[in-house]
């Protein structure tokens, strides 16, 4: 079964974040999608009990990482990425418009360190890269929208689509960040619903909607056409108007400057200072 990779999902309480955990069947050799590195921001302190937990899964599976693959650059959560590469030596993956991103916030944060180019990462994909993954294809969809960076990854059957659909019942990302747009998300949101109905789908957070009291992060094309809230029947205008609305209502994710930061730099923390201690930054009345 070339075609159907093995997913485990991995849910964070504390950011609401899915990191999964994909894998060849045939061939042992796995990628993680946006993993999660811990962070109590009271303290100030990262923790990778987390990501601890997915590599414990591979390991005792007998699974080989070849890759660590982001969706977009996170304003929720810190990545792990760059723990991923120091302990394990895999290569890490986003979308090319990633310098986009870098060129806002590398500046709103005075990192001399961070350089517009995308180079702190591995790998840098354009819409329709593809590249194996054992005997799976892992093909690169740039779906922008929410970031303008954000990319879905579709490997056999399955398609992880980061902040690009929520669940059915809760419908889709928020649009104001930087570069983010709705009648953009809105043409990404198609592209992604014309694949086969029975595609799996594996969302990048959920946020329980009223009415459910259980986490759920698998879902499919077909279901997402019948019954996506922000999607199913809903107009390109009449989506952007919903998303601009509820946009206007939303307040600055919790972690979004500490992630911010760290996640142009892929993962890795600022630089330290000649005492060898790192710093984050707070800019105020900035974003
Ligand atoms: N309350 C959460 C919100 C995080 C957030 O804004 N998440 C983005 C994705 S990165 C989103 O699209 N949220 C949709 C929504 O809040 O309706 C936090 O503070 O972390
Ligand atoms: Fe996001």
């Amino acid at each position: 079964m070339a075609h159907h990779p093995d997913v485990l999902g991995f849910f964070d309480p504390a950011t609401h974040t899915v990191s999964y955990l994909v894998s060849d069947p045939a061939t042992g050799l796995a990628a993680i999608i946006d993993p999660v590195l811990d962070y109590d921001a009271a303290a100030a302190r990262t923790s990778t009990r987390s990501i601890d937990a997915v590599m414990q899964l591979l390991r005792s599976a007998g699974l080989t990482l070849a890759f660590v693959l982001e969706t977009h650059a996170h304003a929720d959560h810190l990545t792990a990425a760059d723990h991923l590469r120091e302990t394990e030596a895999v290569s890490i993956g986003i979308g090319a418009r990633i310098t986009q991103v870098q060129s806002v916030f590398g500046p709103l944060f005075h990192a001399r360190d961070v350089t517009a180019d995308g180079g702190v990462f591995d790998r840098l994909f354009e819409d329709g890269d593809a590249f194996p993954l054992g005997d799976l294809t892992v093909e690169v969809i740039h779906t922008p929208g929410h970031t303008p960076a954000c990319v879905s990854y579709r490997i056999g059957d399955a398609v992880f689509t980061g902040d690009t659909l929520f669940m059915p019942d809760y419908g889709t990302a928020r649009t104001d960040f930087p570069g983010g747009d709705a009648r953009t998300l809105y043409r990404s949101i198609r592209r992604l619903l014309a694949l086969p109905d029975d595609t799996r789908l594996f969302v990048g957070h959920d946020y329980l909607p009223q009415g459910r009291d259980d986490y759920r992060f698998e879902t499919t094309v077909g279901a997402q056409k019948a019954d996506n809230i922000h999607i199913s029947g809903v107009s390109k205008d009449a989506f952007v108007a919903m998303r601009q609305a509820r946009d206007a209502t939303l307040g600055a994710p919790q972690l979004i400057l500490p992630s911010l930061q760290v996640n142009i730099r892929a993962g890795a923390l600022p630089p330290a200072d000649e005492a060898g201690r790192r710093y984050l930054k707070l800019p105020l009345n900035a974003i």
